[in-house]
């Protein structure tokens, strides 16, 4: 049995609602059993030259579930879920969408395959995911791709400005 992180991130059409209901949808998948979701956040876009130049603030939030099911079958059914709430990609990365879903962990592993890199990429140094992480895993180990050793996720918020993050009440 795997124990799963996976972010989820709304930036257009009614963010809340996109990000509640992904939570409820996420929490009754097949085969898998939920364990517990972090609270709501909003978060300033990341900015990249691959980034459009302005786009609206995120509503990111967090969440575990518990599963045996085969990784890359449950990203297939992850992204369905983000076309069910509208998302079309065009090609563009961070480009605005009604919903994002990363799998962020899955245990210690590190995977590096074509459609899934495991630890997230990014996850390290991104505020809007190592926050709500805390709030939910906090003694929580995490895998680096470079040195393959793991770092405790205190270590990586202590390096992380918060980048103006703000908890919203829970609702
Ligand atoms: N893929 C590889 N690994 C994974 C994984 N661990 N989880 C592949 C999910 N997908 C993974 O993703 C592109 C491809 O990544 C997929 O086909 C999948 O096979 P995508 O969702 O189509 O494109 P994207 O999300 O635009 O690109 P990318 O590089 O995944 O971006 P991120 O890292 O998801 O970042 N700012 C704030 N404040 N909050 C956010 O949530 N999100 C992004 C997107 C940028 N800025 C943000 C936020
Ligand atoms: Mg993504």
């Amino acid at each position: 049995m795997a124990t799963i992180y996976i972010g989820i991130g709304s930036n257009l059409d009614n963010p809340l609602q996109h990000v509640r209901q992904a939570i409820a949808e996420l929490g009754i998948l097949s085969e898998c059993r939920f364990l517990t979701a972090s609270g709501l956040y909003k978060s300033r876009p990341l900015t990249s030259p691959l980034a459009p130049p302005s786009q609206p603030d995120y509503i990111n939030a967090v969440l575990a579930i518990e599963t045996e099911r085969d990784a890359l079958n449950l990203l297939d059914e992850l992204q369905a879920i983000e076309r069910q709430h509208g998302r079309v990609r065009d090609g563009e990365r961070w480009g605005p969408r009604p919903l994002d879903l990363d799998v962020l962990l899955i245990d210690d592993k590190i995977i590096n395959h074509a459609r899934l890199i495991i630890p997230h990429p990014g996850l390290h140094e991104r505020s809007f995911v190592l926050y709500p992480l805390q709030e939910i895993a906090p003694d929580l180990s995490i895998p680096d791709h470079d040195s393959q050793k793991s770092v405790s996720l205190q270590e990586l918020i202590a390096r992380c400005d918060d980048e103006g993050l703000e908890r919203l009440h829970d609702a």
